[in-house]
């Protein structure tokens, strides 16, 4: 019975449709700006990275630092209060150079994952 076929064929694409993209849970970097290990010819007025879960803001951190290990972003590092994915700092206008971006978040599960990545100014 072909018709019959045809509604389960399409019943089935509807219900996978439905299902979550990414599980919900740990948090994970998707993207971000600066991209990892980019090297750019523009001092950026901000990093921000994306992640694939919304983080709690009172254990999220992000920090930037210089090829001496000194922190040079401006302290405001937090979760952008209308996205709970995105963590962002401001920079000043740094010079060229090798920029390490360090950053610590929670989950709203509560697991924790850390990391790091570094982009470069021409
Ligand atoms: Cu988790």
């Amino acid at each position: 019975m072909p018709c019959r076929s045809l509604i389960y064929a399409v019943i089935s694409v509807l219900v996978l449709a439905a299902l979550p993209r990414a599980s919900y849970g740990h948090a994970f970097p998707d993207h971000a700006e600066p991209r990892v290990g980019s090297t750019i010819s523009a001092a950026p007025s901000q990093v921000r990275i994306w992640f694939t879960a919304a983080l709690e803001p009172a254990f999220s951190t992000i920090i930037v630092q210089n090829a001496a290990s000194k922190k040079v972003d401006k302290g405001d590092g937090r979760v952008n209060p209308a996205d709970p994915t995105l963590l962002e700092t401001s920079l000043p206008t740094l010079s060229s150079g090798t920029y390490k971006v360090i950053w610590n978040v929670a989950a709203r599960d509560g697991h924790r994952t850390i990391g790091d990545f570094t982009f470069v100014i021409k």
